[in-house]
């Protein structure tokens, strides 16, 4: 909690310490979700006239869905998702015990590269790519904060598919942020998001349709 405390300027004094956790929901173009402590940027609709079914479609055929098995506190788990890892040769990525070397980037995967990029002003050589079947796959609480990706990483993370909650909690006071993230949305995180903040695509088990979602990275060389 001191490290935490030390990184994280804006807790001097915080209202949140020792509260309840608050609850927001929000989901308007480029709008700010985080109150302090980095920046997370919705912006709910980035792909012009693109047909968001036709590209996740694309992708359910064409990428080499794999389930991977990570470590985490010593135990062994299978991810309740699928992953892929694209980009650059020799931007590999290791998290939870793994090393994903990537996959050639594709031209439907450039494209949607550009796509990011352009709306957050940041360059990537990478991509995460997560497919949850249904509700029942999720992402725990975690942060995008591995050695390779830099101090204060500008991450891009696209949405396909079905709508899914996507939340915030503060590493020292809490609180949570919450929101939706529809098909065709962005969030651009950055600055101290990493650091002070963990996040999660929590479980939904009335969600019957797939997801995919494709965080852009710059791995450090
Ligand atoms: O699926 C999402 O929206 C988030 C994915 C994520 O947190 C990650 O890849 O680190």
């Amino acid at each position: 909690m001191y490290l935490c405390m030390v990184q994280c300027p804006h807790l001097v004094n915080t209202p949140h310490i020792g509260e309840e956790p608050a609850m927001s929901l929000f989901a308007v173009n480029g709008h700010e979700l985080l109150p302090a402590d980095g920046s997370a940027k919705l912006y709910e609709w980035v792909l012009g006239d693109t047909d968001p079914s036709v590209v996740m479609q694309e992708l359910l055929d064409s990428v080499p869905w794999a389930s991977q098995t990570i470590t985490m506190f010593g135990k062994q788990y299978e991810e309740p998702r699928r992953t892929a890892w694209f980009g650059d040769e020799g931007a590999s990525y290791t998290y939870s015990g793994i090393t994903m070397t990537p996959h050639p980037w594709t031209p439907l995967l450039q494209s949607l590269r550009d796509v990011c990029e352009q709306n957050s002003g940041s360059a990537f050589n990478s991509v995460l790519l997560n497919l949850y079947r249904d509700g029942n796959d999720k992402m725990g609480w975690h942060a995008d904060d591995e050695p390779e990706l830099g101090t204060e990483p500008v991450i891009a993370s696209l949405s396909l598919g079905a709508t899914r909650k996507f939340r915030f909690r503060h590493r020292v006071t809490k609180e949570v942020v919450e929101c939706e993230l529809p098909t065709g949305s962005l969030v651009v995180m950055s600055g101290l998001s990493q650091k002070c903040w963990v996040h999660e695509v929590p479980r939904q088990k009335r969600v019957n349709t797939p997801r995919i979602n494709l965080t852009f990275r710059k791995i450090q060389s």
